[in-house]
């Protein structure tokens, strides 16, 4: 008997590319063998939440909670650390640089004069620190969007397929949230639903696991950290390990859902505990975000993995 597609290819098959798609993916090339030349590292950052639409001609669709801010703030970080940057992000969730205006009103920021207009003074240091850092690092960063699950999944294979090419320069850092549940294109209507129709029944397919294919196929020599996020702390360690055994990549950072931004913990194949980071009351008083101390960590891990393999 003929063998069956993985679910991960009828997945692609399936669900069609998203607009843009062949740019995109040249552009995340056209980085990843100029940085292979130079023999640079490069990170792809995925961030932010994926939506599970409920109709062709979408009027509805599924989200979740991420904002996007570990994505945006870790890309901050791996760039100081001096890597290259692709950062795979939820369309309007939070960007790196300009996550720091987030909120603010840009009129109430500057200062019109009759000629020109200016920042306002109160706003010169802080606005300054950040442009700085911005025109520093821009040349590094390639930031690509996604809305649904399966254009956020076309994009991942394709820049994890671009990355081969790097070998184990490349990082994935993998923190979008991304849905677990579809509905397969094949079976949402085109059109929006009625309510005319009654009370709505819907009834979602599971998510083929991409880990898989992208850990051995896709991406084999890569450096790869997933994220897992849960609400019950009692199962985070576990759940943790568990990922790291059926997957074999490099690290999982668990996480839960209400102490994200103050406390995670990272296991790894080679040690049996897993580690922890969590910001002191002094860090939360400086401002030290989470991510500036979980990329320092994994920059340390992602150079002893390049000299082993290197080396052997
Ligand atoms: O985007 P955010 O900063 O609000 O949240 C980050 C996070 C919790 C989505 C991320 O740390 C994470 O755990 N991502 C993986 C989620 C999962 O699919 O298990």
């Amino acid at each position: 008997m003929a063998q069956e597609d993985p679910s991960w290819k009828t997945f692609f098959e399936e669900n069609p590319k998203p607009t843009n798609f062949d740019k995109n993916v040249k552009l995340i090339q056209d980085v990843c063998q100029h940085a292979a030349v130079k023999k640079n590292r490069v990170a792809l950052i995925t961030s932010g939440g994926t939506t599970v639409p409920l109709e062709q001609n979408t009027v509805r669709f599924i989200d979740n909670f991420s904002a996007g801010t570990r994505g945006s703030a870790s890309a901050e970080y791996f760039l100081d650390a001096g890597y290259q940057v692709i950062f795979l992000h939820r369309s309007k969730s939070l960007e790196p640089y300009s996550r720091h205006l987030v909120g603010r009103n840009i009129f109430d920021m500057i200062e019109v004069l009759p000629d020109h207009i200016t920042v306002g003074d109160k706003h010169q240091i802080e606005l300054r620190v950040v442009a700085e850092k911005y025109q520093r690092h821009k040349c590094n960063l390639l930031m690509i969007s996604f809305n649904t699950l399966a254009d956020y999944l076309w994009l991942l294979q394709a820049t994890a397929q671009k990355m081969q090419i790097l070998g184990p320069l490349a990082l994935l850092y993998l923190a979008a949230a991304v849905s677990d549940f579809y509905i397969p294109t094949s079976q949402m209507p085109h059109h929006k639903i009625q309510s005319s129709g009654g009370p709505l029944s819907l009834s979602l397919q599971l998510v083929p696991k991409m880990l898989a294919p992208l850990v051995t196929l896709w991406a084999p020599n890569a450096f790869v950290v997933s994220f897992k996020l849960e609400t019950n702390e009692t199962l985070l360690e576990t759940k943790s390990k568990e990922s790291l055994l059926k997957y074999h990549h490099n690290v999982v950072i668990g996480n839960i859902l209400n102490s994200r931004k103050v406390y995670v913990t990272l296991v790894d194949s080679a040690s049996s505990s897993a580690e922890e980071i969590r910001l002191s009351a002094s860090d939360l008083e400086n401002g030290v975000e989470i991510e500036s101390k979980i990329v320092e960590n994994l920059k340390i891990r992602h150079e002893k993995y390049y000299a082993n393999h290197k080396t052997g």
